[in-house]
């Protein structure tokens, strides 16, 4: 498939999905939709993926959607659950679902689904301008994509209600405070230090890297106990991999492991 909202690169075990509509901030059409999931189905098959990274072209990471598209629905009977069901949640299941880990580089503006979208992704590595702004207020809706539940575990629920209410921009260094993200990077920074540790994570066990993204979405919706014997049979499957013999192997010999992410 030929992308034309979407850039799509391959190279050393690291797939990059870059947002590219730059003079609407990347907003998100229904086309761009498609070609996401084009893309994320296409990584979720390629086992030589080890990890993905996540970004937008130009000042902003992405804009949500594009209010003026003309496939986005309008007019007096607008169902707007109806692009929820068809784009929006496909694409943070798969995002959520995707067993190799995801790096989002917040390159700028993050607002409405944007925001939700780079919440979605496992580590978020944000530009020192970059802003979250929960804009579905200032417009008359709610939160989605997933943002009730990622605002509200990841930051608390008076953060998460200042923020879906009020509808203001925070900062990356804000983000970071509250433990929305990972890490702040100087704007200049953010490519280099976005690729490196998307090649660090392409060069890790992929496999355990998996089942671990696995075992923390699991502990938001359970108990200790549940938890515990979720992990011992992850940790029996990982125990299985070739790289947990490597990683042994390298610890006891004293080198550096060589993972192959099976
Ligand atoms: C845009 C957009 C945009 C179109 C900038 N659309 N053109 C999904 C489906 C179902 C139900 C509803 O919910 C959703 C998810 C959602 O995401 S709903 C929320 C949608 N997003 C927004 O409400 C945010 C709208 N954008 C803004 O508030 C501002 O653009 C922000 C604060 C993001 C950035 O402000 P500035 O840096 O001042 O940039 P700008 O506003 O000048 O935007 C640059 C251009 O991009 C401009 O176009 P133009 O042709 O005038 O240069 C904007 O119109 C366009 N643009 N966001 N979402």
């Amino acid at each position: 498939m030929a992308y034309e909202s979407i850039l799509f690169e391959q190279a050393e075990g690291v797939a990059t999905v870059t947002l590219n509509r730059p003079d609407k901030l990347n907003a998100f059409t229904a086309a761009m939709h498609r070609e996401l999931a084009v893309a994320l189905d296409r990584i979720a098959r390629d086992r030589t993926v080890r990890a993905v990274l996540l970004t937008g072209a130009g000042r902003g990471f992405c804009s949500g959607q594009d209010l003026a598209d003309p496939e986005f629905p309008s007019g007096a009977d607008a169902d707007l659950g109806a692009p929820l069901d068809a784009l929006y949640n496909p694409l943070v299941r798969r995002l959520r679902a995707l067993d190799r880990p995801v790096v989002c580089a917040v390159n700028g503006v993050a607002a409405g689904a944007g925001a939700n979208i780079a919440l979605a992704c496992d580590i978020v590595l944000a530009a020192r301008s970059a802003k979250f702004i929960q804009a579905f207020c200032r417009i008359g809706l709610v939160p989605d994509s997933g943002g009730t539940v990622t605002l509200t575990r990841l930051a608390g629920e008076a953060r998460a209600k200042g923020m879906a209410l009020l509808g203001e921009p925070i900062t990356a260094d804000q983000a970071l405070a509250w433990g929305l993200i990972w890490q702040v990077v100087e704007d200049a920074d953010l490519p280099a230090a976005a690729g490196a540790l998307a090649a660090r994570l392409a060069a890790a066990p992929t496999r355990a890297l998996a089942l671990t993204k696995r075992a923390i979405h699991a502990a938001a919706t359970t108990d200790m106990d549940a938890q515990l014997d979720l992990e011992r049979d992850l940790q029996r499957e990982a125990g299985q991999g070739t790289d947990y013999r490597e990683g042994l192997a390298a610890f006891l010999e004293k080198r550096p492991p060589v993972f192959t992410g099976r």
